[in-house]
């Protein structure tokens, strides 16, 4: 299928994806041979060694760039991977300008690994465009931001910030991953690239760890490639085929998240053992009217402050049924984490408290089962709260 001129639910379903030439095959192949045959040395069609490149990861970086209108798609290991290519395209002594509310993991990057190499990070919240700017320095090179962020849902301006960079000679880098394309598309609003956790939504069954970047600037897209190949972190055939095949249903996957999720918010913000709610579709939320512009719907995440601290956090968590206590999400269960000991452990707890990351913060990923479930369940996990 050409991927010209269709809409975002057919590009999941057909971007990047041909039926097989040999057999006809309607599924994509999973192309496990590590290396390709060469008819004279060096002369090969398209590809030599799965390093390099590999027939069904080209298919889901076909069908990733589509879907965020990408011109090059760049697969990874992991979401982190993708970072790390990302940085390492960086050279000592550049700054990176980063918002402070990211995965904790992607913190680490920043704070622990590439430090020393030399790199400067600087983490600050983006929600206001004019202190972005006034905190780039000359040798400000990237912006990263997430945004909705993770874990306390904080929205940014992608335009605005956009428009900063490339004033400044900057990249602008969003982790698009709590969105997706369905619901944001990053550059269409100036974003330089975006990257993924394909872990999350858009595998969407929390099986696989992957990432992802995409770009539609020529020279970042080589260079990507070019330390995808050089430095080798790159998903296996089966992962690839396997964020292909769950990316076919991330359409309708999304707007029942989104469903589901508004049906939980209701409930929370109106409960007595609920301090705040966090989730961009609501009118009382910092940034809900950049989210209504920006994106086509505020996502399938929720984080809470729940009354009583941590002992009434450990025993809502304790007692859910049917969310699972475990880090990640996007997947089609639904997950429940305390960002503070679990996701968001390797933030410094001042930086956290800071936050606004405390020991009440519970975050939710809403899944798709029933709804009525859901909300029984969060009920079950009040009750257990009243008691600690
Ligand atoms: O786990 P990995 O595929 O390496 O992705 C890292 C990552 C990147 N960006 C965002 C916004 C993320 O949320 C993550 C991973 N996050 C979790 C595991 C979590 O529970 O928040």
């Amino acid at each position: 299928m050409k991927d010209e001129g269709h809409r975002l639910e057919t590009l999941c379903i057909h971007a990047g994806q041909h039926p097989d030439p040999t057999h006809g095959a309607v599924m994509t192949p999973i192309v496990l041979a590590s290396t390709f045959a060469q008819k004279s040395p060096g002369q090969y069609e398209a590809y030599d060694y799965s390093r390099a490149g590999n027939p069904t990861r080209t298919a889901l970086e076909g069908c990733l760039a589509a879907l965020e209108g990408a011109k090059h798609g760049v697969a990874f290991g992991s979401g982190c991977a993708a970072t790390t290519a990302i940085l390492l395209g960086l050279r000592t002594g550049d700054h990176v300008l980063c918002g402070d509310d990211v995965y904790g993991g992607t913190f680490r990057i920043f704070d622990k690994v590439m430090k020393q190499w030399g790199l400067e990070a600087t983490f600050m919240d983006m929600s206001d465009p004019a202190m972005v700017k006034a905190a780039m320095r000359p040798n400000t090179r990237l912006v990263w931001l997430e945004t909705p962020s993770n874990p306390m849902l904080k929205i940014i301006d992608i335009a605005a910030i956009a428009q900063i960079a490339k004033n400044a000679g900057a990249q602008i880098c969003v982790d698009n991953t709590f969105a997706t394309p369905m619901l944001q598309r990053p550059l269409d609003l100036g974003a330089t690239m975006v990257v993924h956790s394909t872990t999350k939504y858009l595998n969407g069954h929390s099986d696989v760890i992957g990432g992802a970047v995409l770009t539609s600037d020529d020279a970042l897209g080589d260079k990507l490639h070019f330390l995808q190949k050089s430095v080798g972190g790159v998903p296996s055939p089966f992962d690839c085929y396997m964020v292909l095949r769950g990316l076919k249903t991330l359409g309708v996957r999304m707007k029942q998240h989104v469903s589901s999720a508004r049906t939980l918010v209701d409930r929370l913000v109106k409960h007595k053992q609920v301090e705040r709610v966090f989730y961009p579709g609501l009118t009382t939320h910092e940034g809900h009217e950049i989210a209504a512009r920006q994106m086509k719907g505020p996502g399938g995440m929720i984080s809470f402050e729940l009354a009583g601290g941590l002992p009434a956090a450990k025993a809502f968590l304790e007692s859910l049924r049917v969310f699972v206590c475990a880090e990640s999400l996007g997947g089609v269960e639904s997950l429940a984490e305390h960002p503070a000991i679990m996701t968001h452990a390797s933030v410094p707890a001042d930086v956290r408290k800071t936050l606004g990351i405390g020991d009440g913060l519970i975050r939710l990923s809403v899944g798709l089962e029933d709804e009525g479930d859901l909300a029984d369940d969060l009920d079950r996990g009040f009750q257990a709260a009243a008691k600690a």
